[in-house]
């Protein structure tokens, strides 16, 4: 399980856009984004640095937490 800090993730628009970038490099992840407190966990295989990247990739700047 990783967790990200993604502070400019504000809508739903936001977490449609970082759930499907994710689930392009991990169709299997599961993800869990909150939009409360702008963070995104997710359960993948995948390192945290491919994760972050996918996340970059969607247009989100994030901080692993
Ligand atoms: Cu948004």
């Amino acid at each position: 399980m990783t967790r990200f800090t993604v502070p400019e993730m504000s809508c739903g628009h936001c977490t449609a856009a970082i759930e499907k970038a994710i689930r392009e490099v991990d169709a299997a992840a599961t993800i869990d984004c909150n939009l409360d407190d702008h963070s995104v966990t997710i359960s993948s295989d995948l390192p945290t640095k491919a994760l972050q990247s996918a996340i970059y990739e969607a247009g989100y700047k994030s901080e692993a937490a």
